[in-house]
Parts: C-alpha cells; sequence; structure tokens
C-alpha cells in the first residue's frame, strides 16, 4: 500500500479525505495541530508547514504528498506569508530533497474568484484571484509549475471548490465537491501515471458549475454527485447578499472580506471573556531584622 503522507490533516477537508481513502492508502497525517484518534493504517507526525525543517521530517519516505496545510481563508498578510507562501514552498521543496515525485497541491476556486459568475473558465485561464489568500494559492500554482518544469516532479493542483456533505448555498450550488468526489479526483491525482503537471477544478457534476473542467475529465475524473439534489431546499433559504461586488464575481465575499475568518460563514458570536484567574498574593520574604 503507498504510503501519503496528507498536510493540514486536522482540517474540514482533511477530515473528509481521512474517511474517505482510508483502506486505500496507509497516511500519514501531519498539522500544526495534534490528531487524536487515529483509525488503523494512520500515523501522526506533527509539524509546522513554515519550518522546513519540520517539513523535512514531515516528508520523508512517502511516496506522494497531498498539501492541505495552511491558512484556508483570507487573512492579514503576514499570515498568509508565513503559513501559505513560504509553507508551500517548504512543503515542495522538502518533498523534493527528499524524492517524493508526486505532489497534490489543494489551490482553491479563490486563485480565480474575480471572474464573473456568466463567465465558464476552464484551467487554461489566467489567474484571477480575490484575495491575499487567492493570491498564495496562485502562487503555490506556479510554484507547482516551476518544481514539475525544472526538478521533474508530478504536480496536480486542485482548485477546491467547497468541500462538504451537501453545499450551503447559492454560491456553492456552483462550486461544491462532495467528499466522495474529493476522493475520487485526489485518488487520480496520486495514481494516475504520466503527469507532469496539472490543474484540474475540484468540483462536483454540478449543473450550475461555472467551470469547464474538461482536463479533470480528460485524466478519468467522473463525478457522481450534482448540487441540484439540494437546489431547492437551498434557494429557498438563501437570502439577499449586501455587497453587489460579493454577488457578481465567483469568489463571493472574499472578493471584499478583509480579516481572517472564512467570509462566507456566518459570524461566529464573540465569546464570553473568561472570568479573570485571581493570581495568588506573592509572599514577600521577610526582611531579616
Ligand atoms: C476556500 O478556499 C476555503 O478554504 C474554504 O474555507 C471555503 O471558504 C471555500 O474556499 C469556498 O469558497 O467556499
Amino acid at each position: 500500500m503507498k504510503k501519503i503522507l496528507i498536510t493540514g490533516a486536522a482540517g474540514d477537508v482533511g477530515g473528509h479525505l481521512r474517511r474517505e481513502l482510508a483502506g486505500r492508502y496507509a497516511l500519514r497525517l501531519s498539522d500544526i495541530r495534534p490528531i487524536k484518534g487515529l483509525a488503523a493504517g494512520e500515523e501522526f507526525v506533527g509539524g509546522d508547514c513554515a519550518s522546513l525543517r519540520d517539513m523535512l521530517r514531515v516528508t520523508r519516505d512517502v511516496a506522494a504528498v497531498v498539501h492541505l496545510g495552511g491558512f484556508s481563508v483570507e487573512g492579514p498578510w503576514e499570515v498568509i506569508l508565513r503559513a501559505n507562501i513560504v509553507g508551500t514552498y517548504n512543503v515542495f521543496e522538502a518533498a523534493r530533497r527528499n524524492g517524493v515525485r508526486r505532489l497534490v497541491f489543494a489551490t482553491s476556486n479563490h486563485a480565480v474568484g474575480f471572474y464573473d459568475r456568466d463567465d465558464t473558465i476552464d484551467t487554461r485561464v489566467y489567474p484571477k484571484p480575490d484575495s491575499r489568500y487567492g493570491v498564495s494559492k496562485v502562487f503555490g500554482e506556479a510554484l507547482g509549475s516551476l518544481y514539475a518544469d525544472k526538478y521533474g516532479m508530478e504536480v496536480v493542483c486542485m482548485r477546491i471548490g467547497n468541500v462538504a456533505p451537501r453545499p450551503v448555498d447559492k454560491r456553492r450550488l456552483s462550486t461544491w465537491l462532495s467528499p466522495r468526489d474529493l476522493a475520487q479526483l485526489v485518488g487520480i491525482a496520486i495514481d494516475r501515471e504520466g503527469l507532469r503537471f496539472e490543474i484540474v477544478y475540484g468540483v462536483s457534476g454540478n449543473k450550475r458549475s461555472w467551470y469547464d473542467n474538461s482536463n479533470a475529465e480528460r485524466l478519468g475524473y467522473r463525478p457522481q454527485d450534482d448540487s441540484e439534489t439540494w437546489a431547492e431546499e437551498v434557494l429557498k433559504n438563501e437570502s439577499p447578499g449586501a455587497d453587489p461586488r460579493a454577488e457578481r464575481f465567483q469568489g463571493g465575499t472574499f472578493v471584499v472580506a478583509e480579516d481572517g475568518r472564512d467570509p462566507t460563514r456566518a459570524p461566529v458570536k464573540p465569546a464570553r471573556p473568561k472570568a479573570r484567574a485571581r493570581t495568588p498574593k506573592r509572599k514577600t520574604a521577610r526582611k531579616r531584622k
């Protein structure tokens, strides 16, 4: 059984992938956060993508890397720089030095989020990132191209839409990727012979898709799911968006977002401040008389 490294394995997409790929590959899971409750066939090797040293340790003796790690939404530049620019470089470079030929890079629909919702785009369009996060994904794709051409690595960049058990809103009816379609696409990206550099859209066979995913189909991808199954229910619950730019462009609220949370999710209630722990008074040493 091939041993596959998944970086960022503690995240949502990592969770789906672990479940779907169980029994197909031996999985080495890596994340900056610890992962408890390992299943059979899984091992955990902790590490921070921003450390080349960590990545050299983590990428040793694996057949392929699936790089999901990094910051997964818009964020401050310093955060994106460290986690996604430096982090992605380290993963590619460590894999190269350890002789790992195959790398699957989780890029994002936000690499092309400033295309209009009326456009249908294929994988050869010029990138139009909608955020600093999107720019970091374009960087990763460019790095993949360099490592393929210069060092002979085999790289598949998967512009993931939104992985979830079902589409959650109108925009996601066009970008949804079901967990089993995700697994099918990742399986192709790991196992298909004769790849050099490929970009594919990580989306299910959605009727409302904005993507011409013929490159993925050429590689053998046959999605089993279509968001249309949930369209009626999703549209019934959809409330009109506040910003016309977010409605116009494929990237949705990422085109206007500035801070470091998933802007497409409902606002999180601010946590109530915890009662301050009382610090015990320091005993002052009595002066000797
Ligand atoms: C992404 O790239 C994010 O990682 C994810 O959190 C979602 O926001 C997704 O895009 C999306 O566009 O729905």
